[in-house]
């Protein structure tokens, strides 16, 4: 199988994280990607290739052209009004309610409150390179992808930062640009045909269901933590299934606290019957690790074996994958997890 990696990632590396009333060390950080590259890269079911550079184009097809343009200058407008700091991040945000009666707000002149216009909450800083590593990550998407059009069964992009959180016009979950969502529509827009994005972080990929929640032509299906009591808390109720054309076109399995292996397959296994249903001709995972029983912000109990059976019942879908790294924050054993997802799903492997 092939993985697309590159060390551009390295251009996002946050200093810290404001959660729960101060500053800690962020869990979304760069040794994530290191760990699983070098968990790949001794198995040699891998091997490994450099992405593509693709351009603005493929992103501008999913984002509002304001939050590009954004994340491009921010750090740097930032550093010019209010001086040097390593991470940025919003301190205001712009609530549709302060407007209420008044008529909508404009997008802001001062980066104080752009910050609050283009991201939703604290968790996500922007630092000096985190634009080129976000660019990076959706080239890696891509480049994945490409192999997939080109013939392989299955691809895998170790896509850092992860993307499922971004929505058309917001950034924040430790996401800036939705790699699985420019993926799913650069498939679409492409090949004139029918994609799932299949989400299985532990966190409901809000981005991705937003972007093609009137889309007929794009599933989206979900397992995640239930946002009763699981961040982003708004979406991925079981009642969000899609609208317009789109309508039964989203489906979401929130999941109790310490699901286990048997009962997580149980419910992947239904996804999956969905998915049949919908006959798609591709299927994009949105592979979040953060599922595993040790995580740190999650509250399943997914092992490293469940993993595995969860790719296998991936690959029995039959339909060829792209696989893109989400979240996963046990760092000690997030490497471990990854190889056995992706061996799970390799026997959808071809020789290219
Ligand atoms: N106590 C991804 O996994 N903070 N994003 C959660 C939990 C933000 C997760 C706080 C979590 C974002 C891609
Ligand atoms: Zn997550």
């Amino acid at each position: 199988m092939k993985v697309v990696y590159t060390l551009r990632h390295r251009l996002h590396h946050p200093q810290c994280e404001f959660e729960a009333g101060g500053f800690q060390e962020p869990l979304e950080h760069p040794e994530r990607a290191e760990i699983i590259r070098a968990a790949l890269a001794a198995d040699d079911t891998f091997e490994f290739i450099a992405p593509d550079e693709w351009g603005i184009e493929p992103i501008e097809a999913v984002h509002d052209p304001g939050l590009i343009r954004f994340l491009e200058s921010a750090w740097e407008e930032y550093q010019h009004e209010r001086g040097h700091t390593h991470d940025v991040i919003p301190d205001v945000f712009a609530m549709a309610a302060l407007r209420d009666g008044m008529g909508p707000a404009r997008e802001p002149a001062s980066i104080a409150m752009k910050l609050g216009w283009w991201c939703y909450e604290m968790t996500t800083p922007l630092t000096q390179g985190t634009y080129d590593a976000a660019r990076s990550s959706v080239d890696v998407a891509l480049t994945a992808a490409e192999r997939v059009l080109d013939g392989d069964g299955v691809a895998y992009g170790l896509c850092r930062p992860p993307g499922h959180h971004a929505a058309k016009a917001l950034y924040g979950g430790y996401c800036f640009f939705n790699n699985a969502a420019v993926v799913a529509e650069h498939l679409a827009a492409s090949t004139g045909s029918k994609v799932t994005v299949l989400d299985v972080d532990y966190h409901h990929g809000n981005g991705t269901q937003q972007i093609f929640y009137d889309r007929g032509d794009v599933q989206f299906v979900s397992l995640h933590g239930d946002p009763h009591r699981a961040y982003p808390y708004l979406t991925g109720f079981r009642d969000e299934v899609g609208t317009g054309v789109g309508r039964g076109c989203t489906s979401n399995f929130p999941l109790p606290a310490l699901t286990d292996d048997d009962a997580y397959v149980q419910t992947l296994s239904a996804a999956c019957g969905e998915i049949a249903a919908f006959r798609p001709d591709f299927v994009v995972v949105s592979l979040g690790l953060d599922t595993f029983g040790d995580d740190p912000i999650g509250d399943l109990a997914v092992t490293a074996d469940g993993f595995e059976r969860a790719g296998a019942i991936v690959a029995q879908l039959g339909l060829p994958t792209v696989v893109l790294q989400e979240g996963g924050y046990a760092v000690d054993e997030l490497g471990e997890n990854a190889r056995r997802w992706l061996r799970g799903v390799n026997t959808l492997s071809s020789p290219s």
